[in-house]
C-alpha cells in the first residue's frame, strides 16, 4: 500500500481510529489516546446462511430487522458486496483463506481448505498466531472439522435435526423412501412452530456464544460465529412468520425465465425441488401461491436469525467488549425468491453473488455510512489484517483492503468484481 501523505497507510488508520488526527473518529477515539499501546481489538464475524440483503438497512422497509438495522447505524454497509462462488463452501473458503476459488480449487460442497490449501494460513490462523484466542460456533466453515489447528478451542457445534414437528419428520421419511432412499430429500420446505428459539440450532448456537462471551476477560479473541438461517427449510417459531402479512408480500414482477437465456446462466433450483410439494419436474415453476409461502418463510427466517444476531449483540455490549470489538455481518451467498422464476443460489446471477456486507469498527465507523465500492469476500481478510494491526502471512493473498473506504466511503474504488461459478452438489 502507498503511504497516505507523511503516514503510511497503516499508520492513518491508527490515527484516525485512535484519535490523533481530531474529526468525529478522533472524538469518538479519545478512551483510547491515555493508553501507552496500541489497543487491540477482538473480531466478531458473523456469518448468514443464504442471506441475501434482504434487511432493512438496505432499503428493503417490509423486513423486521430492527438488531441487524441497528448494527448497520454503526456500521459501514457494503451496497455492492459479492461473494466469489454462490455456494457454502466455496464462498466461506474464499473469506478464510483470502483466495479466489481458482487457487482454492474449491468450487463445490466436497472438499475443504485443510486438503486443498494445506500450507495457507488462514484468518483465524493469522489471529491465532498473533495470540488472540480463537473460537468458533456454528457453521463457520462448511465442514465443522475444517481448518481445526487454527482455532485455540475445538468448535462449538450442533449435531442433530433442526425441525420441531412429527409431521415434518414423517413427511421426509415418506419423500427419502419415495426417492429409493436418497437422503438428500426432505419434508416440507417450512414449518411454524409454538417452540422457543433455543429449539433450534442458531437458538442454542446463541446461547452458547452469549455465555462464552462472558467468560473471556483479557485475552483479544477472535470468534467466529455462523448461523444457518435464513437456509432451508424455512423452519422458525411462529411468531416470526405472523411479523409479517402474507397478503402485502410482494411477488417477484420478473416471474419467468429470461427470454434465450443460456441453460447454464440459471440453475434448476434442485436444492428446493428435493422438499415435499415442490415440483420436481425439470423447469417447472412453482405455483403462485408456494411462491407466497416459501417469500414468507425466507422472510420469517430472516428475522429469527435478526433476533440471534441481537442477542449476541447484546452479550457483546452488557460484557463490556462492545467498544473494542469490530462486528462483521457477512451473507455467504445470496438467494433467489421466484425471480426469473428461479430459486435458491448456485447461479451467477445478482440476486445469487450479491451478499450483506456489514462492518462496525468503534471509533472509524460510528456515525453510520453506505458505501457503493464494489468489495468481495476474498477482501476481508487483509482487512482485518490491517484494522488489527497484524501482518499478513508471507503468502499468496488475492483480495484487497477496504480499509480506504471505511474512512472514505465514496471515493472510487474498484471497477470490477469477479465470481467463479458453482459446480458439484447442490444441496447446500
Ligand atoms: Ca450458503
Amino acid at each position: 500500500m502507498k503511504p497516505k501523505s507523511a503516514l503510511n497507510r497503516r499508520e492513518f488508520v491508527k490515527k484516525m481510529i485512535y484519535g490523533g488526527l481530531g474529526g468525529a473518529a478522533g472524538i469518538a477515539g479519545l478512551h483510547f489516546l491515555t493508553r501507552k499501546k496500541t489497543p487491540q481489538y477482538n473480531v466478531l464475524l458473523i456469518i448468514a446462511d443464504d442471506l441475501r440483503p434482504q434487511l432493512g438497512c438496505y432499503g428493503e422497509t417490509q423486513m423486521k430487522t430492527p438488531n441487524i438495522d441497528r448494527l448497520a447505524s454503526q456500521s459501514i454497509v457494503f451496497d455492492h458486496s459479492y461473494c466469489q462462488v454462490a455456494l457454502c463452501a466455496p464462498s466461506r473458503a474464499c473469506l478464510l483463506t483470502g483466495l479466489r476459488p481458482d487457487s482454492t480449487h474449491i468450487i463445490d460442497l466436497n472438499h475443504r481448505v485443510s486438503e486443498m490449501v494445506p500450507n495457507h494460513m488462514t484468518l483465524p490462523g493469522v489471529f491465532k498466531k498473533n495470540g488472540y484466542l480463537t473460537l468458533s460456533a456454528g457453521k463457520v466453515y462448511h465442514h465443522g472439522n475444517d481448518d481445526m489447528a487454527s482455532w485455540s478451542e475445538e468448535p462449538f457445534k450442533i449435531k442433530g435435526k433442526d425441525y420441531c414437528s412429527d409431521y415434518w419428520k414423517e413427511i421426509a421419511s415418506l419423500n427419502i423412501k419415495n426417492h429409493s432412499g436418497d437422503e438428500s430429500y426432505g419434508g416440507p420446505p417450512f414449518e411454524k412452530t409454538d417452540v422457543p428459539d433455543n429449539f433450534y440450532k442458531d437458538g442454542k448456537v446463541a446461547d452458547y456464544v452469549c455465555k462464552r462471551l462472558t467468560k473471556i476477560k483479557n485475552n483479544p479473541f477472535f470468534y467466529g460465529v455462523g448461523f444457518i438461517k435464513p437456509h432451508l427449510p424455512f423452519n422458525v417459531p411462529r411468531r416470526y412468520w405472523e411479523m409479517y402479512d402474507p397478503s402485502s408480500l410482494k411477488l417477484p414482477s420478473n416471474s419467468k425465465p429470461p427470454v434465450d437465456a443460456a441453460e447454464l446462466s440459471l440453475a434448476d433450483f434442485q436444492e428446493l425441488r428435493k422438499y415435499y410439494g415442490i415440483p420436481e419436474e425439470k423447469h417447472s415453476l412453482v405455483p403462485e401461491e408456494m411462491t407466497r409461502q416459501l417469500i414468507h418463510g425466507y422472510y420469517a427466517s430472516v428475522s429469527f436469525l435478526d433476533a440471534q444476531v441481537g442477542r449476541v449483540l447484546d452479550a457483546l455490549e452488557t460484557s463490556g467488549l462492545s467498544k473494542n470489538t469490530i462486528v462483521i455481518l457477512w451473507g455467504d451467498n445470496g438467494f433467489k425468491l421466484g425471480e426469473h422464476g428461479n430459486w435458491c443460489k448456485h447461479s451467477n446471477m445478482e440476486d445469487d453473488t450479491r451478499v450483506p456486507l456489514i462492518i462496525r469498527v468503534p471509533g472509524l465507523t460510528d456515525r453510520g455510512r453506505h458505501s457503493g465500492g464494489f468489495v468481495e469476500s476474498v477482501d476481508i481478510y487483509p482487512s482485518l489484517c490491517e484494522l488489527c494491526d497484524l501482518d499478513l502471512p508471507n503468502q499468496n493473498m488475492e483480495g484487497t483492503s477496504f480499509v480506504p473506504l471505511l474512512e472514505t466511503p465514496a471515493r472510487s474504488w474498484k471497477k470490477r468484481y469477479s465470481v467463479n461459478t458453482s459446480g458439484g452438489n447442490h444441496r447446500c
